[in-house]
């Protein structure tokens, strides 16, 4: 039984029964991946309404489609079995049972289903799949037969399928039509982005080769099956952009045919295929690999595996349903992120689907970024990379605005390029946020300084990462406008999209002037520190001191927000006098729903938000704001708060404890932890929301854990709802691992470091010592110290 090969239970997200209404979302959440790749979970055979899909991370191609796609790449997955002729699939026959389960902690999908024929025959179809960690090219399929009540011919064709589309978008129907999940997409329009090169087989293996139609990247997979028993008979079958593999066994009653497929994929983006054709490299890699078997193959993934979720684990003592929540959205963080390719990052739908066509977002840096700092800095560095890969479109974007520097796209691919679609897919509405959502360029500085704080890697900023920020701030020096003393920035639109063309967003000046702030120290720090590196950086980009001193007046002087008697900042000038619309009505999941007239685009006229905006200012620059003005912006913005972003819910959990406003606060866990798991969002399909996965990380660490990095320190403010035991997790920390658990009043802290090791550290605003000699337990109380309780 294949089964025998998961973990228990407590690390498996389970499926029983098949129901075609629930088959999409069940796609998503059981993607399996490892960054390079990832595969929906969709059935081998395939299904009517099937949203399959397989994407290569950094596979972009624009034709045929409106605004730049992530491609739906090859199908390595399709296995079609047949018995007596008679195809095994969810149409052809009854599916008399159907389970499956994803292994999280080893990131396998295993899978089996009884199906019975017309004629009675009933056929156990067993499979398990990985996308390997320890080799990512690679990804496995195991396949189990056993004929329950026959003795059958069992023929079983394995495929590499390179018909794939992207969707594109449904034409206009009459609102609120409704179709069959079997047919639901097939309504819709599709993009072709693959025409074949050419396909070939090597002994019992199969090659494709396929190419994209605008960026010319192509793509190979190999693929072999290896079957337990002889083949009565076996061809290789080939037709336009698809080959396969068919073998046909004699399979006796009860007895189980085992068909072992693994394939290997390469891209010209990873490698020369001029120096090197794809075809060897992916046959090299296959041959390798199938020399090895596939059970090793497994099991080389599953160490991998292993080793990362000893640094990203968490853990709530008290609570296994949302312990499984802590891991689902951190399996899904973990296969999203490839730290081998420093060219790609993560999209706002992360590999698992074709939401948002792959595009990358603030969501990376702001909502994901953490988790990766923390836990897997070498990934982080790579994802920060990513923006020094694009910084060249960020360059061009800028100019095009009449801008220097570098200013980053609000939706990014693989270029750097503004790929943001001016219009809503219907065309009814258009979107302004590529236009004027500017501060994602200062939430990629923010990330880079996060990051050289928590890992002492200043080497990233010799590397690139000065002159991402220098770059950057030029672009702001630029895009500010004087006015008499002061300096203004007109025409934004801040983290709430509710509201476009304000002028002097609280969240995009402040972050303006703090990262305007951090470029002047960074650049004394290298003038200082680094004099050559320093040197070739600033001529190279031909950074001058009168440039730089400019940065400094501005971060002085940029225009303050209006803050009122009662201590509330002024998202932008004059949101105190739009309308005051009450939230009168709450979904299902207890949360709001728009005031009857109002939509997405046209709550411009009020004080609603669709998400945090000053509040995650006060998230991010946690220094800056005292207990006060951080208690009462938030009641008063979460009030008026819609949380129409997955985005919304993490940042007001975490908010919400450090204020003390516990009751909401969970609620948004609730929320944000289970997002996908309970498609709350009704989008799932779609792929996962991957920054309310990297904000659930958020939540547990900074919100219940309450860790912050104050004045360079660690600094932990817990609370721990009352049914839980205790919290535990870890964090890399300038090249230490930090062991944490939390109860509810005292913390534990163990420092695995060199001998000898010390680190400052604040537990509720008391200071202490870290030593790797010996763990901590540290008793604490809010109140004692006037935390808000
Ligand atoms: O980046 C987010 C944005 O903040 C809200 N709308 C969705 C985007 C992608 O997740």
């Amino acid at each position: 039984m294949l089964r025998s090969t998961l973990s228990t239970d407590e690390w498996l997200l389970t499926e029983s029964g098949f129901d075609v209404a629930k088959a999409n979302y069940f796609e998503t959440v059981f993607t399996v991946g490892n960054g390079l790749l990832g595969t929906r979970g969709s059935l081998e055979e395939g299904h009517l309404g099937e949203l399959s899909g397989t994407y290569l991370n950094g596979v972009f191609d624009s034709h045929d489609s409106p605004v730049i796609d992530l491609v739906n790449a090859p199908d390595w997955l399709s296995v079609a079995v047949r018995v007596d002729g008679v195809r095994l699939d969810v149409q052809s026959c009854t599916v008399v049972s159907h389970h499956r389960a994803l292994d999280m902690r080893h990131g396998i999908l295993w899978r089996e289903t009884v199906f019975e024929d017309d004629e009675g025959r009933r056929t156990r179809l067993e499979t398990l799949r990985f996308a390997s960690m320890a080799d990512r090219r690679l990804v496995g399929l195991r396949v189990q037969i056993t004929p329950e009540n026959h003795t059958s011919e069992v023929t079983v064709d394995s495929a590499i399928d390179g018909r794939r589309r992207n969707l594109e978008r449904l034409p206009v129907y009459p609102e609120g039509t409704t179709f069959e999940p079997e047919i639901r997409w097939e309504k819709w329009a599709r993009t072709k982005h693959l025409v074949e090169v050419g396909a070939a087989s090597e002994l019992d293996a199969i090659y494709l080769q396929m190419r994209t139609v605008d960026s010319g990247i192509h793509i190979g997979y190999a693929a072999t099956t290896q079957a337990s028993k002889t083949a009565i008979r076996q061809s290789t079958d080939r037709s336009f952009e698809r080959i396969s593999r068919t073998g046909t066994y004699e399979v006796g009653l009860g007895e189980t045919l085992r068909i072992d497929k693994l394939v290997t994929v390469a891209t010209s983006r990873d490698i020369d295929a001029d120096s090197t054709p794809l075809r060897d490299s992916c046959f090299d890699a296959l041959w390798a690999r199938r020399a090895e078997g596939f059970d090793a193959c497994r099991e080389a993934s599953s160490r991998v595996w292993e080793r990362r979720w000893t640094d990203s684990d968490c853990e709530i003592i008290g609570d296994a349903d949302a312990t499984q929540a802590m891991r689902f959205n951190i399996y899904h963080l973990l296969i999203a992120a490839n730290g081998d390719d420093n060219t790609v990052s993560i999209g706002a739908k992360s590999l698992s689907g074709e939401g948002y066509r792959g595009h990358v977002f603030w969501d990376t840096e702001i909502l994901m970024m953490p988790f990766f700092t923390y836990t897997q800095p070498e990934t982080a560095r790579a994802l920060l990379h990513y923006r020094h890969h694009t910084l060249d479109g960020a360059r061009e974007l800028s100019r095009s605005n009449g801008t220097r520097g570098a200013r980053y796209a609000w939706e990014s691919a693989d270029t750097g390029r503004e790929e943001c679609p001016q219009w809503t897919q219907d065309g009814a509405n258009r979107f302004w946020t590529r236009e004027e959502e500017l501060h994602v360029s200062a939430d990629v500085a923010y990330a880079i300084t996060t990051y050289v704080a928590a890992t002492n890697d200043t080497a990233l900023l010799l590397d690139f990462g000065a002159e991402i920020v220098f770059e950057t701030a030029r672009f702001w020096a630029d895009r500010v406008e004087p006015a008499g003393e002061r300096y203004v920035l007109k025409t934004v639109i801040g983290p709430d999209e509710f509201h476009s063309h304000v002028d002097n967003n609280a969240f995009t000046n402040r972050m303006v002037e703090w990262h305007l702030g951090q470029a002047n120290t960074i650049w004394s720090w290298l003038k200082t520190e680094h004099p050559d590196r320093f040197a070739e950086i600033t001529d190279a980009i031909a950074l001058t001191p009168t440039e730089v001193s400019r940065w400094h007046d501005i971060s002085e002087w940029i225009v303050e927000p209006v803050v009122s008697p009662e201590g509330i900042i002024e998202q932008f000038d004059g949101y105190f006098e739009r309308d005051e619309i009450p939230i009168a009505e709450w979904d299902r999941n207890d949360m709001p729903r728009y005031p009857a007239g109002y939509n997405h685009f046209n709550c411009e006229t009020t004080k609603l938000l669709k998400q945090p905006d000053v509040v995650m200012l006060m998230y991010l620059l946690p220094d800056e704001f005292d207990a006060e003005a951080k208690r009462s912006n938030f009641e008063y913005y979460e009030s008026r708060t819609l949380h129409k972003s997955s985005l919304s819910p993490a940042i007001h959990a975490i908010m919400g404890i450090e204020v003390g406003d516990f009751t909401r606060a969970l609620k948004y866990f609730t929320r944000s932890a289970f997002v996908d798991l309970h498609d709350n969002q009704g989008n799932t399909h779609e792929g996962m929301h991957a920054a309310s996965t990297g904000g659930t990380w958020q939540t547990l660490v900074c919100g219940f854990g309450g860790f912050r990095v104050l004045n360079g320190h660690m600094s932990f403010t817990p609370w721990l709802p009352e049914q839980w035991e205790e919290i535990r997790f870890r964090l890399q920390w300038r090249g230490s691992t930090v062991r944490v658990a939390v109860r509810h009043n005292e913390i534990e802290l163990g420092l695995d470091a060199a001998s000898g090791t010390t680190e400052p550290i604040m537990v509720c605003g008391r200071e202490y010592t870290l030593s790797s000699q010996r763990d901590s337990v540290i008793a604490y109380s809010r109140a004692e110290v006037g935390i808000a309780i």
